[in-house]
């Protein structure tokens, strides 16, 4: 019996242990297999959306031997393992970039050819994952892709919303909000995982109950309540030409009345379908504001329910060994914080250690503080969390008592090294002695971790002197800058084929692949001629693409050879796309009184330019919705005068979104990345469009600066007030009131006339001296002229095109595999662990 077990168990590792073929029949088989037997139709219609769920399925199988590869090589190595903990992730498409990280792209797509379908077309078949609102979801997904790309051990944990971030239509020259069923033909990455599952529990009361025996400390229980399940999803992440395959996890949450038999027997039948009811909701959708906080009680809900699944998850698997000990947990456990939005964690890990580990406080917060870091991304104050306190003493009641005894602890250091200095134990508080109170997620976030960054130099420097300057004093060594970084293989490489390919000809090589810093090697052939010729040839290619879908999307045809401007990104006050609209309607007016005047010269003189706007608004954020409403009114009448023929044309791009955004950014000429200084507290688009080979009209703000300094001034537009001054120009904003520029004065009183329809009276009103708190109107006069340098240059191609090659060939600094690897050694100390594949792997691509 025991040799037949053997041969059993041999036979069955063997037939585990065999790696799917990849050759271009065996994967048109599996292809074909995965639209017979997995999708079910057999002898039904296939089509287009099959096939590409058939391949994505096909693709992912191959990614889980590496997946699962990796995961038993990092346990059995046990490395030190870090969590990015994300209340968004903006993925993108799927297809590709598995298929290039596999290195089995060409093969896939051969074989695809042969069964009748192109990649490209099946791409186009997949749906984006609206998981995230904006840059910062975005810069997640980066993040993952370059973290298993450079072999480092990472989880991604986040929330599988069921509604994504909205679809956004316009209709009635106005956005308009409409539910993004994402899944709505299932998502075939994922890999449901019905056996990892939490319980999460929120509500309820604290029942004192003596005195813990080891530690002597006061023992609470927290009885009744509500449980939820948490239930894991996961989806693999490929790195780049390496087997190391890590994990995002996401969870979803369902009703516990499974847990809770017990309620049936009692009779409670209907109550506990109910519960169901309540429960599922909780993931159901993701709040659509970025730079904003919503304060909504389900908000606090999603973070805490997430919160607990994941460090549930994480300390199962740490005491999964058992040689580990809590105490040792930082030397293996790395937890980084994106934002505050996960910060509920502090408190949840304490509690975890002392309630559930019966650590004593000064170990459990030993280990918390030498676990978590925190990233901030903002200074906007809207978008600080807070919660009110009855509303955490009535959800969380247990984590409220934590959070005072962490604020007693740190505000008894303050006043150690303060005396009698009320007045910052007030501001350093974790209380806000408002009413309500409120809990301040950012310095509960600080005083629990042991780094906090910034994310890019200037926004650092705001961190210590403006937002956090009494935490910087106290601990200097804590607050560190990591400028952003994005990940150059999807926004190159991926995005951009026709350019990366002139790359890769003028270099001689793929490697820049790899190593970004090779394209500096460009910058001494930027202005020859040949390399120029084929660096304009992939643009107007990639410019057409973007006209052709212009004219699908929005029925607008414009001209290829014009100047294309983007401005795409969130719309927000602070991002200023209410100059950039204004700007436009200024040029539309001078088109016009030029050609009153007759004068043919200055007429002659001017660029033809497409104005291309995209982003989505918060739904009840009524003055970002204003100024797409105004976009589209000045697009409606600049389009439908016919005296201005190709000189101007004004387009919005609705629905915007990360696949979008890769056919946008390499048909760009220029990029408008111009928020009010001082508050975008980095920008993330401004290095794809640079990479992309277009060039930055820019205000001094966030990454642009240190765009500038890279590239070097000559080759950026960049114009308005710094932050100093800004800061300046608002503290006198009441009593200072200039003059309004002259132009922008024009503008506005032909906006109040309705020459563009409605008179758009409130965002006329916000931009009187005194009310203008973004600067607009200081910024409007050398925004101006910043266009006109732009216009000047563009009029010589070769001078445009050489400032395009060499700004594009410093860019190196900016991929995300930088910043990961700055990650990796400034806080978190880890060191990358690549799993070596069996045999040797064909590089096929
Ligand atoms: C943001 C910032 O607004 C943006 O400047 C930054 O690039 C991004 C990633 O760090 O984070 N913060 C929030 S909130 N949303 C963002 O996009």
């Amino acid at each position: 019996a025991d040799e037949k077990k053997k041969l059993m168990k041999e036979k069955l590792w063997k037939l585990m242990c065999t790696y799917l073929p990849c050759d271009v029949l065996s994967l048109q088989k599996s292809i074909v297999q995965h639209v017979e037997y997995t999708l079910a139709r057999r002898r039904y219609k296939k089509d287009k959306g099959s096939f590409y769920q058939a391949t994505a399925v096909s693709v992912r199988d191959r990614l889980i031997e590496r997946w699962t590869d990796t995961q038993q090589y990092l346990s059995s190595k046990d490395t030190k393992r870090v969590y990015y903990l994300s209340l968004e992730y903006l993925l993108g498409r799927n297809l590709q970039n598995a298929m290039s990280c596999l290195a089995l792209r060409n093969r896939y797509a051969a074989a695809l050819e042969e069964l009748g379908y192109k990649l490209e077309e099946l791409t186009e078949e997949e749906r984006d994952p609206g998981l995230g609102s904006g840059g910062l979801g975005r810069l997640a997904s980066c993040f993952l892709d370059s973290l298993a790309t450079l072999n480092y051990a990472a989880w991604g944990y986040g929330i599988r919303y069921k509604y994504g971030m909205f679809e956004q239509r316009l209709i009635g020259r106005a956005q308009a909000e409409f539910p993004d069923f994402w899944l709505k033909e299932g998502y075939p990455w994922e890999v449901e995982r019905p056996d990892v599952q939490y319980l999460v529990k929120m509500y309820g009361q604290l029942e004192e109950d003596g005195k813990d025996p080891v530690t002597g400390r006061p023992r609470v229980n927290w009885v009744g309540g509500e449980d939820v399940i948490a239930e894991g999803f996961d989806i693999p992440v490929p790195g780049f030409h390496t087997w190391n395959t890590n994990n995002l996890r996401l969870w979803t949450s369902k009703a516990s009345c499974e847990f809770n038999l017990g309620s049936f027997n009692d009779g409670q039948y209907y109550a506990a379908i109910g519960e169901k009811e309540r429960s599922e909701p909780l993931t159901s959708v993701l709040y659509p504001c970025d730079n904003n906080a919503p304060g909504k009680e389900l908000r606090l809900r999603q973070q805490y329910f997430y919160v607990s699944a994941t460090l549930q998850d994480i300390l199962r698997r740490y005491k999964k060994r058992p040689e580990h000990s809590l105490l040792d947990l930082p030397r293996k456990v790395a937890i980084q914080l994106n934002e505050t939005h996960p910060a509920i964690a502090i408190p949840e890990f304490m509690r975890l250690l002392l309630d559930e580990e019966c650590l004593g406080w000064k170990e459990a917060w030993h280990i918390t503080q030498n676990t978590f870091a925190y990233t901030n991304h903002t200074v906007m104050p809207e978008a600080l969390e807070v919660w009110p306190l009855p509303l955490m003493e009535q959800l969380l009641p247990r984590h409220l008592t934590i959070i005072y005894e962490i604020n007693h602890h740190f505000l008894g250091e303050v006043r150690a090294r303060w005396p009698a200095d009320q007045g910052r134990v007030a501001r350093m508080s974790i209380i806000e002695e408002s009413e309500p109170k409120l809990i301040k997620m950012a310095h509960l976030a600080i005083i629990g971790c042991h780094r906090v960054n910034g994310v890019a130099q200037v926004h650092t420097g705001l961190l210590c002197s403006s937002l956090f300057p009494d935490f910087y004093e106290m601990w200097p060594q804590k607050f560190v800058n990591i400028t952003n970084g994005v990940n150059h293989r999807r926004w190159m490489l991926q995005a951009n084929p026709a350019m990366s390919a002139v790359i890769s000809k003028w270099l001689g090589t793929h490697d820049w692949i790899h190593d970004l810093g090779l394209l500096a090697r460009l910058k001494d052939l930027s202005s020859n001629p040949e390399l120029q010729r084929d660096w304009q040839e992939a643009k107007m290619y990639n410019k057409r693409k973007l006209a052709d879908f212009i004219k699908r999307e929005c029925g607008i045809v414009v001209n290829a050879a014009a100047m294309f401007d983007v401005h795409v990104k969130r719309i927000h006050e602070y991002k200023r796309q209410l100059m950039n609209i204004l700007g436009v309607a200024y040029r539309y007016l001078r088109i016009l009184s030029l050609q009153q005047e007759g004068n043919t010269e200055a007429l002659g003189q001017m660029v033809p330019r497409v104005v291309i706007f995209a982003g989505k608004a918060a739904p009840n954020y009524f003055v970002a919705k204003d100024v797409i409403k105004l976009v589209l009114a000045v697009a409606g009448r600049v389009n439908n005068d016919a005296r201005i023929g190709d000189l101007l044309k004004v387009v919005f791009i609705p629905n915007y979104n990360v696949s979008m955004a890769e056919l946008i950014i390499p048909g760009t000429d220029v990029s408008q990345h111009i928020s009010t200084a001082g508050f975008e507290a980095s920008g993330t688009s401004n290095m794809k469009f640079c990479m992309n080979g277009s060039l930055l009209l820019g205000s001094r703000d966030g990454a642009n600066l240190e765009i500038e300094q890279s590239i070097g001034k000559d080759n950026m537009f960049m114009f308005g007030a710094n932050t100093k001054e800004v800061d300046q120009l608002r503290r006198t904003i009441n009593f200072r009131k200039p003059q309004m520029d002259g132009r922008l004065r024009w503008v506005l009183e032909e906006i109040l006339s309705g020459r563009f329809g409605a008179t758009f009276h409130d965002l006329v009103n916000s931009l009187q001296p005194g009310n203008d708190g973004y600067m607009v109107g200081h910024d409007f006069g050398s925004y101006l002229e910043a266009n006109e340098v732009v216009d000047s240059i563009f009029k010589n191609p070769p001078a445009w095109t050489t400032k395009c090659i060499d700004s594009c060939a410093s860019m190196s600094r900016f991929s995300s595999d930088r910043c990961i690897r700055e990650y990796a050694e400034k806080i978190w100390q880890v060191v990358p662990h690549q799993f070596k594949p069996p045999g040797k792997v064909a590089n096929v691509d």
